[in-house]
């Protein structure tokens, strides 16, 4: 899978690049690429500086404690008011001074980046499943205007609004790189922003354990120039082109006939199922079944004949296709631009 590049971390990541390049990448909240992410991990880098001194220095006073043990040394060494003023420092003093300035700054960090974003925001309703994501763009009025799966475009610098909702288990939507989680809740709606300051191939990954394929439940986020993004979502509105070949023809007809539409919709045919994600433009997805495989006719094909073998316990039954429907199948589906 190929992510393009985006921002490489300076200062101090930069500075201590080889042992913290696990730090960079496509899911990383301390690689940042939108303004939310970078105060998160503003955040993050002094809890871990102050959890590392505050870790030392209990395994520091443990040590000494398991030292004297072992010489036996009984005998107190402080009198009963010094141990008293190491208790009020150690005990309630330091552990205060410790946590309520992240208690504060994690409040305003909150505040700040949840701020409500303007009524006209572009609105993304994205729907957990077991174990992929459905994604419907809304116009102003609230209506859906376009589905898609999986894979979610924003136009760079711009805020979107995201209505997170589920219809089985908690599931939760987390882009890294992007913001910190949101749950997705059976039975009510939550609401979340995001806005991506450079453009890239961010990955997003269900944070909240929700059965056999949690781990498999990822999507990619695209951040790309409005242009980019209108024409996207300009293609993204129209039905499916229709069948161009013999082939293709065929193709839909073995779509028709082997239980896919049952499951599987394409708009502008009669496929109007809705247990499995919307394939009518299946062909201008990088990855398939929640960025699991490539978007390739060898995956693609692999993932038609034993979906259980790509992503073992998922909802999609195997097919039982001869070569010559497997073949004008994926012509059909590789034509669905
Ligand atoms: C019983 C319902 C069901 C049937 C029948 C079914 N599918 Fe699926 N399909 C699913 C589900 C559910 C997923 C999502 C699996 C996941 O990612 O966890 C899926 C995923 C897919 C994907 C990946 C889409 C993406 O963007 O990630 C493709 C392609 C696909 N199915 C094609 C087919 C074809 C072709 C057939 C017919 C041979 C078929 N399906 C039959 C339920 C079904
Ligand atoms: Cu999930």
């Amino acid at each position: 899978m190929s992510f393009s590049k985006h921002k490489r971390s300076t200062g101090l990541v930069g500075a201590t690049a080889p042992l913290l390049a696990a730090c960079e990448g496509p899911q990383s909240a301390l690689d940042p690429a939108g303004a939310a992410a970078d105060l998160i991990a503003r955040l993050w880098w002094p809890t871990l500086l102050v959890a590392t001194l505050v870790t030392l220095l209990v395994l520091s006073l443990l040590a000494v404690a398991v030292l004297r043990a072992r010489r036996k040394q009984t005998a107190m060494p402080l009198n009963a008011r010094q141990s008293r003023n190491l208790v009020i420092a150690g005990g309630i003093i330091l552990p205060l001074a410790a946590t309520i300035p992240f208690a504060l700054s994690s409040f305003s960090i909150g505040r700040v980046i949840d701020a409500p974003l303007p009524d006209d925001a572009m609105t993304v309703e994205v729907i957990g499943k077991q174990w992929w994501w459905e994604v419907h763009y809304l116009d102003e009025a609230g209506e859906r205007i376009a589905t898609t799966a999986n894979e979610i475009h924003i136009p760079v610098g711009e805020p979107v609004r995201f209505l997170l909702k589920s219809d089985n288990v908690i599931h939760s939507f987390w882009v890294p790189n992007l913001k910190g989680k949101t749950d997705m809740m059976p039975g009510r709606t939550n609401v979340t922003s995001v806005t991506a300051d450079e453009p890239g191939v961010y990955r997003g990954q269900c944070a909240e354990y929700c059965g056999t394929q949690h781990a498999l439940m990822a999507f990619l986020l695209v951040a790309e120039e409005p242009e980019a993004f209108d024409a996207w979502l300009e293609g993204q509105r129209q039905p499916a082109s229709a069948p161009q070949t013999q082939a293709q023809v065929d193709g839909q007809q073995v779509f028709m006939q082997a239980g896919c539409a049952g499951c599987h919709a394409i708009r502008g045919t009669s496929a109007s199922g809705d247990e499995g994600p919307d394939l009518t433009h299946l062909a201008s997805r990088r990855t398939l079944a929640g960025a699991t495989v490539p978007n390739r006719t060898g995956h693609l094909g692999g993932w038609i004949t034993d979906p259980q073998h790509v992503k073992p316990g998922n909802k999609m039954p195997p097919s039982e296709l001869t070569p010559e429907e497997l073949t004008t199948l994926l012509g059909y589906l590789e034509g669905l631009e």
